[in-house]
This record gives C-alpha cells, sequence and structure tokens, in this order.
C-alpha cells in the first residue's frame, strides 16, 4: 500500500525543528550508536519494530517523516533500496523490509529460540500473526461503508482462528511463554496484536483465560512495561484526522 510520508521527532527529546532534523540526519547519520528508526509518526509498519527493541531494553532514536519531501530526501540520498520506509540505521546498515528488520533485531537479541526447531515454531506463529496484523493495519484506510464489516471480519479471524491457536499453544506447552521457557519475539509480536484487537473489542479475551494470563505476564515484563506506560515511543491509535497527511506522504 502506498502512503505519504512526515518526519517529526521521536522521543520528544529534542527541541529542534522537524525539518532540522530531518536535514541533521542525512549529514550526520547516528552518532550515538542507538538504532535510528526512519518512519511516518503513526504506529503503521514500524510499531512491531519498537516493540522487539524495547522488549529487548534497546535504547533507539526516531526520525518522523512529515512531508513526502522528507520521503523523497531519504530516497534521493539513497537510503531506501526500495524506495519505501520504514528503513531502520543499525549496525552501520540501512535496512529496509519490516520482516528483514524483525529478523535481525530478533537474532541479535536472541528472541528467536535457542534452537532451529524452536525457530520454526516461533516463525510460524509470527507469521500467523503478521497475517492477522496485516488486517488490522489496512483497516484505517478502507471507506466508510466498509469498515463495520472489516472490523467483523478482524475480530472473526483473531477469536476464531488465530487466538484459539495460541490458548492450546499455551496449554498444551504449559509454560509461560509461547515457545521453551524464555521469551521470544512471539510472545512481545502476541502481546503487541492482543492490545490492538482488545482496542477494538475490549473482551476479545473473554474466552481465553490463558491469553488473559499470559497478558498479564507478558505486560509485567520490566522492558515492556516501560514500553506501556504513558511517554514511551509506543504510538496511540491512527486518527481518522492523521490520514490525509499520510496519504499525501505516501501516494
Ligand atoms: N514490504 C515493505 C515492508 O514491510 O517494509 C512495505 C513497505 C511499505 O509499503 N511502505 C510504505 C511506503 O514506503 C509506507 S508504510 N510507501 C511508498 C511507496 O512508494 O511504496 C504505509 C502504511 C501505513 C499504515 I502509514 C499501514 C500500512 C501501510
Amino acid at each position: 500500500m502506498c502512503f505519504r510520508g512526515v518526519c517529526r521527532d521521536v522521543n520528544a527529546q529534542s527541541s529542534r525543528s522537524n525539518s532540522e532534523q530531518t536535514a541533521g540526519n542525512q549529514i550526520r547519520g547516528n552518532m550515538s550508536g542507538k538504532p535510528v528508526l526512519h518512519y511516518v509518526s503513526v504506529r503503521g509498519r514500524m510499531e512491531p519494530v519498537k516493540w522487539l527493541l524495547a522488549a529487548a531494553g534497546v535504547e533507539f532514536e526516531e526520525r518522523f517523516l512529515e512531508t513526502k519531501d522528507d520521503l523523497q530526501k531519504l530516497r534521493t540520498g539513497g537510503s531506501l533500496l526500495f524506495q519505501q520506509v520504514p528503513m531502520v540505521e543499525i549496525d552501520g546498515m540501512k535496512m529496509v523490509q519490516t520482516r528483514a528488520i524483525l529478523n535481525y533485531i530478533a537474532a541479535k537479541y536472541n528472541l528467536c529460540g535457542k534452537d532451529l526447531k524452536e525457530r520454526a515454531l516461533i516463525d510460524m506463529y509470527v507469521e500467523g500473526m503478521a497475517d492477522l496484523n496485516e488486517l488490522i493495519l489496512h483497516h484505517d484506510f478502507k471507506p466508510a461503508d466498509k469498515k463495520e464489516e472489516d472490523l467483523a471480519n478482524i475480530l472473526d479471524k483473531a477469536t476464531n482462528r488465530y487466538f484459539p491457536v495460541f490458548e492450546k499453544v499455551l496449554k498444551d506447552h504449559g509454560h509461560d511463554f509461547l515457545v521453551g521457557n524464555k521469551l521470544s519475539r512471539a510472545d512481545v509480536h502476541l502481546l503487541e496484536t492482543i492490545l490492538m484487537v482488545e482496542e477494538f473489542k475490549p473482551d476479545a479475551l473473554a474466552k481465553f483465560p490463558l491469553l488473559q494470563s499470559f497478558k498479564a505476564r507478558i505486560s509485567n515484563i520490566p522492558n515492556i512495561k516501560k514500553f506501556l506506560q504513558p511517554g514511551s515511543p509506543r504510538k496511540p491509535p491512527l486518527q481518522e484526522k492523521e490520514i490525509p497527511n499520510l496519504m499525501a506522504i505516501f501516494s
């Protein structure tokens, strides 16, 4: 899907204007050693990247595209392999493609299981969640007359296809985490997904007691707890009024 971009301050730590930040980023690169996340100032495709970094306890900086020109600057500067964001500067690379970025972070911070078989399970769970998340991502951009039907489909898929699978995994596996006995990216992505579905339907977990306790447990892991607190880089749900600017940036 194509939208427009925006460039704004991430952690709200800087008093410089957005355009100064954007221009500065082109010139300076990243002196802090922290990953730098280039995206618009909404959840979109960057949010799971922030979740993984936060879960791993990694601090990062954000550069928000605010105009199509901001996106264009990254393109003409040769920073975007496929002319698209998300883009993450990390370990001397300018990574694009959300899944590649997530795979790298998960591998680097040992969130992919202890062996190939754990990794295979984690990948299956994560890909299932990615399918559901893709539906959620596109919901905000559906025309008004299709929104109700689209939401019904999301809730149907969440509560009749995906949540039952993860409820059963937790039951059969019998540990605190989806795979092995240690936090993996699957746990992090599942918590993110649960919270998004609950924004649509607060009682979405009513029939899933193990997912309820999973949610409480994972939310309480210190790095994740911090990310869930107000003032963190986590983004709120997209607002209708933000859509025209996104369309302007990416169209
Ligand atoms: N497969 C790529 C990935 O996962 O990184 C897709 C990237 C992508 O589509 N990026 C969009 C883009 O750069 C921005 S995300 N478009 C410009 C172009 O020329 O293709 C847009 C988006 C939002 C919210 I914001 C939900 C879904 C998509």
